[in-house]
């Protein structure tokens, strides 16, 4: 389908694509085997400039916006979602910085964030706070000129790798949501170390650590916007990124149609190539009309976020839920239409297929974004009334 991309779009479009082809497919088996995290592939993108691709031109990016991310991302996923994850999870980090820092923590920042020669992760995730994100309880308190950084971070994508942290902690436990904070802090201080990396289903090459600050000591201007509003924070960071996860679950589900298709017309059973099947032809019509429905919502609502609008929630949400189990649901019918060959690690759709289950799990399960869009429609309606 026509999305009427403009020529710099498909220029973008086209540089992951060559990226995921020529230097993702040939290593993703190997990445996800050895679980190894893939450096060299982020010096590549970091010389194609994409991870500017959001940052604004005055700090060393290119201007682009949430469409452009999207499409770039959902190029990488098509080959492998444990690099498209590294590279998403690096826009995730960033947003708190873009959206709400200072000048001087922009200047400061963002430059190296642009030319990809320092990672940065999220940290709002902890063992008794994943969906209940306001009940984190890692705390920062005021000493003099410093904030001391108390708690353990989980799960928490490029944690070890990245050199950049955006973390959300507790300055007032006493105002609830109200009273969470947003700071950065580096790699390095004091106070700030690591835990073990995770063996996860799926993603494997990105990676996924603990982080644990035990009286980390940071400037007191390292507070992101200012206290009190961590959690708006978090909330504005998730809802920027929400169509970045999205793109991931077109991008993998393109990947496992493509293959699904190539198979079906190699593969002859009762003397004809299996695609000459109705069974599985309407397998892969469906695939195919679940693909364009989820890309159709993730451009527009990329879109959407683009013209400026203030409150995306409820469409960022739709965004994620939707194609993310578009996601699973093709990547899981690829292995169908596969058979005993989709099961089997020698074809790329069983990898494909472990990795689309965390989709539909970070950046807020797809219980919460249904709880999200839930939430708006009750204001909605009662602002009609
Ligand atoms: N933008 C701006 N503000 C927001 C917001 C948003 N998208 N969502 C909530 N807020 C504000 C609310 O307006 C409220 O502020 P006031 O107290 O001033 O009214 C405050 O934040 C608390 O909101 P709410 O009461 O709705 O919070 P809940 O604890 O009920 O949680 C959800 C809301 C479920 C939406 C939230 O916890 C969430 O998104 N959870 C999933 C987190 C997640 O994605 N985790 C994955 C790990 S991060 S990679």
């Amino acid at each position: 389908m026509d999305y009427f991309l403009t020529e710099e779009q498909m220029m973008i479009r086209d540089l992951a694509r060559q990226i995921a082809e020529e230097k993702i497919v040939p290593v993703r088996e190997e990445l996800d085997e050895k679980e190894e995290f893939p450096w060299e592939i982020m010096k590549v993108i970091a010389q194609s400039d994409l991870f500017g691709l959001f940052i604004p031109e005055e700090y060393g990016g290119l201007g682009k916006g949430s469409l452009e991310l999207c499409l770039a991302v959902e190029e990488l996923s098509r080959a492998c979602l444990g690099v498209s994850t590294t590279y998403a999870a690096n826009a995730l980090g960033s947003f708190p910085l873009l959206l709400f820092g200072t000048e001087e923590q922009k200047k400061k920042y963002l430059p190296d964030i642009a030319a990809g020669k320092r990672l940065v992760a999220f940290g709002l995730t902890e063992a008794n706070a994943g969906s209940d994100a306001a009940g984190i309880q890692t705390t920062a308190k005021l000493e003099g000129n410093a904030y001391v950084l108390n708690g353990t971070k989980q799960w928490i994508t490029n944690g070890g790798e990245a050199e950049i942290y955006t973390i959300i902690a507790i300055t007032d436990r006493a105002k609830g949501p109200r009273g969470a904070s947003a700071f950065v802090v580096e790699k390095g201080t004091p106070g700030f170390t690591f835990g073990k990396k995770e063996k996860k289903m799926g993603i494997r090459a990105s990676v996924t650590r603990e982080l644990i600050f035990d009286n980390c000591r940071i400037p007191k201007d390292n507070i992101i916007g200012k206290e009190g509003i961590g959690f708006v924070v978090a909330m504005k960071t998730l809802d920027s990124s929400r169509t970045g996860v999205g793109s991931q679950g077109v991008g993998v589900a393109q990947g496992a149609f493509d293959e699904a298709v190539k198979f079906a017309r190699q593969r002859v059973q009762f003397g004809h190539p299996i695609i000459s099947f109705q069974a599985i032809q309407h397998m892969l019509a469906d695939m195919a009309t679940d693909i364009e429905a989820a890309r159709s919502l993730i451009y527009s609502v990329a879109r959407y976020v683009d013209s400026g609008a203030k409150d995306v929630s409820k469409e960022s949400a739709m965004a994620k839920v939707f194609a993310t189990d578009v996601g699973m649901r093709v990547t899981t019918n690829a292995v169908q239409v596969m058979g005993g060959s989709g099961y089997m690690r020698e074809y790329p759709v069983e990898k494909m297929m472990r990795d689309a289950k965390i989709l539909q799990i970070y950046e807020g399960t797809n219980q919460i974004q249904r709880n999200v869009i839930g939430q708006a429609l009750i204001k909605e309606a009662a602002k009609k009334k």
